[in-house]
């Protein structure tokens, strides 16, 4: 250690405990100078803080009694003592202090004591992997507590801290829990800072349990760091702001803009988790795209709504988070998805909190005209009850599956579809109507469309559109995304279905659309990973969006698609290739990661064509897009390198063969095509980062080509 403590206040209450006391006992063996001070002298003023550079408390029982001997004390000592460049260390229970002593307004809600029969430790956080408390560890999974010892926590695990970063999650059983937030760090304004580690340690038991010692390492470290009079400067990534804020979200872009595998065209969050896009809307001068947010990490937990804006579908940038869950409120569990309203020219927001195992609608209203901050109904939720009739899923999750928002405006009445299943029946969409302009008052008429188990037994993200004579209806069935082309009758209420497909083959989902200026429909939807959970963990990233679709069904009842044409401006380095293909591949001289491919296929006497791109130098691995047989699919088998969930092919049909026209847009880990009039295949690949060539050639024959290949530009500010 080149840093440490030059005087340590060892904190306490009342009778040391055996941990307690062990801690105190290393704390002296390690450090050159370490006091054991009453906690209660700095609650009453008598110990002067200013001598010591950092403060620890190690709790491995309720803190309460200790707050009880006065909290306002010692809220206020702790206060100045971080505010002049302190360092405090809360470790296990002591983490359960940080809401009262005024740290965080949310403290830590999984407290108690277990005990564990595995090895668990800390998770950490691929993009703080660099902060001082892990130094001298190069495994992101740090064992520190091996089986059979008790394990006192506080840590945060449906909720996060509003505003401390989380440094780590937690690891056990040889599992990753990234959902038990257990390494915490709080900046001060003013300088100081707070570090909790909420589980995972042990004293008394440091030498005689395996890894008791890298625990003992964890915390010598985070000493130190608080000592250091700027403590984090050196992080990759500075956790000086709160990580709502938009510089805190920029710095990690920017530190994952070379990230393998991250999209730089396809809407990413700046890191961590992205689900669904949410509350769509252009609105002065700007589109929004709201979108499901975790920033505990990449996986889904503790969901906020992200936040990014563009003027022109080109160039788009990051805004502070928008919406969190409220502790004391109906979404304590999680901001999930919905939409913007606009009424009487004001917007509202309409989304679905959770608590518990309920799942109710919320309404948040704003004056920002950048939309950023929200005010959420203090009468949330607005719909307190949800229907009886017919009897709506229960699950294990939920008391009933009654989510996500679709809200519209027609002759003076809002109508309003919420997702939902009928138990024992299938997916469906369950109408509301008002005629309140606030959007508070909702009278339920009933399901307009049930499906059959067939298409799932729940039906997420409806999202109704109006097309001249048509209704386009589509719904999220738990794989997949449902269209039904028809007519609304609101009376009845029923959804008459004419036609329906699938609004894409591949990974793609829960798809909500806003109207540009121009009158056109522009639809995203979440390309989710196909990767496992602890990959997604360590990448720090996970979810993008789709590029930017325009929708519409022609006058028969046909659906199309076509991505929005403002992409083209992010078109750079341009190369076409046209004429005959045989058998063997033929090499396009344009390679990248992130390339859109635009070519007009004839099979001539061939039987198909396969398009390779994500290519690897030597040619063994590609991600192959194959149209044969009246069939275009993507062939994943060796497409990726490095763990996958999926590789399996995807495909869809298509009506006629002898030529076809596609749009192949590559961006690193995401290959989504569009097929002749608006058939779309998604696919998730994950090339790492060397393979970038692209090739083609005909199967069966000879077949002709008329191919322009751009580089593609990043899409961030
Ligand atoms: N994602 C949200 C839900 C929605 C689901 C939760 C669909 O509101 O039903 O993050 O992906």
């Amino acid at each position: 250690m080149t840093v440490s403590p030059s005087r340590l206040a060892y904190l306490h209450h009342g009778t040391r405990s055996p941990e307690q006391a062990a801690a105190l006992e290393w704390a002296r063996d390690v450090l050159p100078a370490v006091d054991a001070v009453p906690l209660v002298s700095v609650a009453d003023g008598s110990a002067d803080l200013a001598r010591y550079d950092v403060c620890w408390w190690h709790a491995d029982s309720d803190p309460s009694s200790a707050l009880a001997d006065g909290t306002s004390g010692l809220a206020a000592a702790f206060a100045d003592y971080l505010d002049g460049g302190g360092g405090l260390l809360l470790t296990l229970r002591a983490v359960e202090a940080v809401e009262p002593l005024g740290i965080d307004r949310i403290g830590p809600d999984a407290v108690g004591v277990a005990h564990p029969q595995s090895t668990s430790g800390f998770l950490v956080h691929p993009l703080y992997e660099d902060h001082p408390a892990f130094a001298g560890f190069d495994d992101r999974r740090i064992r520190t507590l091996g089986p059979g010892h008790a394990s006192p926590h506080a840590r945060y695990e449906a909720l996060l801290p509003a505003d401390g970063h989380v440094l780590a999650g937690g690891f056990t059983d040889e599992h990753d829990r990234p959902d038990r937030s257990t390494v915490v760090w709080w900046p001060r304004e003013q300088g100081g800072a707070v570090l909790g580690v909420g589980a995972s340690l042990s004293f008394a038991d440091r030498v005689i349990a395996p890894y008791g010692m890298a625990g003992a390492s964890v915390v010598e470290h985070a000493l130190a760091a608080l000592a250091a009079p700027e403590p984090t400067a050196g992080m990759r990534v500075p956790v000086e702001r709160g990580y709502r804020d938009v510089e805190h979200l920029r710095a990690m872009r920017r530190a994952q803009a070379d990230a393998p595998n991250k999209p730089t065209y396809h809407l990413t969050a700046p890191a961590n988790w992205l689900n669904d896009p949410n509350g769509l809307v252009h609105w002065n001068g700007r589109y929004h795209l709201f979108y499901q947010y975790n920033p505990g990490g990449a996986y889904h937990g503790s969901i906020h709504w992200g936040h990014a804006t563009s003027a022109d579908l080109v160039t788009w940038r990051d805004e502070p988070v928008a919406l969190s869950p409220d502790p004391d409120g109906p979404d304590r569990d999680g901001c999930w998805s919905g939409c913007t309203v606009v009424a009487d020219g004001e917007p509202i927001l309409l989304y679905t909190g959770g608590r518990g195992r309920d799942q109710l609608p919320c309404r948040a209203t704003t004056d920002d005209v950048d939309l950023r901050t929200w005010r959420k109904d203090p009468a949330n939720p607005v719909i307190a009850e949800t229907p009886t009739d017919p009897p709506l899923l229960e699950t294990d999750d939920w008391a009933t599956e009654f989510r996500d928002h679709c809200v519209w405006e027609a002759d003076g009445t809002w109508y309003h579809l919420v997702g939902s299943g009928v138990a024992g029946v299938g997916g469906t969409v369950l109408l509301y109507e008002s005629t309140d302009p606030e959007l508070r008052d909702w009278e339920y008429r009933g399901p307009v469309l049930t499906g059959d188990g067939g298409h799932g037994v729940v039906w997420e993200c409806p999202e109704l559109l109006r097309f001249n004579e048509w209704d386009l209806l589509h719904v999220s069935n738990g794989d997949h995304v449902d269209y039904f082309v028809g007519h609304l009758d609101t009376d009845t209420p029923r959804f008459e279905v004419v036609d329906s497909g699938r609004l894409d083959h591949g990974d793609f989902y829960a798809p909500q659309s806003t109207e540009a200026p121009d009158g056109r429909v522009l639809t995203w939807g979440w390309l989710p990973e196909e990767r496992g959970a602890p990959e997604q963990w360590d990448a720090g990233w996970s979810g993008a969006m789709s590029l930017p679709r325009e929708v519409w069904v022609d006058h028969d009842g046909r659906l199309h698609q076509r991505p929005a044409e403002e992409l083209a401006a992010l078109r750079g380095a341009h190369e076409s290739l046209s004429g005959p293909l045989d058998e063997s591949w033929t090499d396009l001289d344009l390679s990248g990661q992130a390339l859109e491919l635009d070519l007009t296929v004839a099979l001539d006497d061939a039987d198909g064509v396969e398009l390779g791109v994500l290519e690897a130098a030597d040619g063994e691995g590609r991600a192959v897009v194959r149209w044969e047989d009246r069939e275009l699919r993507i062939d994943r088998a060796a497409a990726s390198e490095g763990p996958v969930s999926s590789v399996e092919p995807q495909w869809l049909h298509l009506p006629a063969d002898g030529t076809l026209t596609l749009r192949v847009f590559v961006d690193h880990s995401v290959v989504e095509v569009f097929a002749g009039d608006g058939a779309c295949l998604t696919s998730r690949v994950y090339p790492g980062e060397a393979r970038d060539g692209v090739s083609i050639r005909a199967l069966g024959g000879r077949a002709t080509v008329d191919l322009d290949a751009w580089r593609v530009a990043s899409t961030w500010e």
